[in-house]
């Protein structure tokens, strides 16, 4: 994959095209001491800030003078960060990554925010946010652009895509630009009380017959479950799904079990400590864990990370 990043990285560069971008919280080293994978792309001259301060770059593009102020996650943890736009550009662009206050998913408000107004408020002519997976706005001037690609099926109804900035004296206008991906398909929830291993073959083939799902990326749930009653399915029949979609997942959850989550779009992700935390308290919380084990294990983990030196910002 990175070799298929590093093409596409050099086709644009190559054509003189300046190329800039931050890191987010997938990109970000887990260690100081470590460096991104995002430098590579470094090496074949585009420009991608993975630290954990803030870069101004200076660009020169159809004659007018663009300062970015380059905002990665590993800056946006800092507490103290200041971003000021650059007096004597004729055209200040932020790019930053996270949650902002007040982005509600699905009716719901993210929780987390860590993008405050003390780091959006500046007076930026645009400020361009990633993290959120939808072409979003959040300001006038502040949007999310959104991803080129649905990373899950949290984002079904999501339409991938990017966005075209024009600049004028009248301020900026944004246009999204879908780009065609593979279609993804979460069929109807099957209910499967009471069914036999032939009930649910059947309903699965009509759910699976209502659709075009040649080279799709599909989900199917099935709920209530009676006990092993997945393996009573007939084998043939989900074979050919599998060989007909790009990915065909069947998701039978049993009666009595609780169904997983549903992927909402990524979680932020705070230090290995924090993620070390909700790890172990989600398995007790299920029982996974027995709480003394659960405690004790939390305690030699959280020792040996900062051991490691993974978790402390110095
Ligand atoms: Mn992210």
């Amino acid at each position: 994959m990175i070799i298929g990043f590093l093409k596409q990285t050099a086709r644009i560069v190559e054509r003189g095209i300046p190329f800039y971008g931050i890191a987010g919280n997938h990109e970000t080293p887990r260690l100081r001491t470590t460096t991104a994978a995002l430098e590579y792309a470094n090496m074949v001259g585009a420009y991608f800030a993975h630290g954990f301060d803030v870069e101004y770059e200076p660009v020169e593009l159809g004659g007018a003078n663009v300062t970015l102020a380059l905002v990665p996650h590993g800056a946006v943890g800092d507490r103290q960060v200041v971003v000021t736009p650059d007096r004597n550009a004729d055209v200040n662009i932020m790019v930053t990554h996270g949650t902002v206050p007040g982005l509600k998913v699905g009716g719901h408000e993210l929780g987390e925010v860590d993008l405050p107004n003390r780091v959006l408020s500046g007076d930026f002519d645009y400020v361009a946010l990633g993290h959120y997976h939808y072409f979003h706005e959040h300001k006038k001037n502040t949007y999310y652009a959104g991803a080129t690609e649905r990373f899950g099926f949290g984002e079904v109804d999501s339409e991938p895509g990017f966005a075209i900035l024009t600049f004028s004296e009248g301020g900026v206008e944004i246009e999204h630009v879908p780009v065609e991906t593979r279609p993804m398909i979460d069929l109807p929830k099957i209910n499967a009380t009471d069914m036999t291993g032939a009930d649910l073959t059947e309903v699965v083939r009509e759910r699976a017959e209502a659709r075009d799902l040649d080279g799709a990326i599909v989900r199917q749930k099935v709920v209530d479950a009676p006990r092993a009653l997945a393996g009573e399915m007939d084998r043939a029949l989900l074979r050919e799904l599998k060989r007909r979609c790009l990915n065909y997942s069947l998701e039978v959850t049993e009666t009595g079990t609780i169904e997983a989550p549903g992927e909402g779009p990524e979680a932020s992700f705070g230090s290995l400590e924090e993620e070390f935390k909700a790890f172990v308290g989600a398995r007790r919380e299920s029982g996974e864990l027995a709480p003394a084990f659960a405690g004790e294990f939390l305690e030699k983990g959280l020792s040996y990370l900062k051991a490691a030196g993974g978790g402390e910002r110095p």
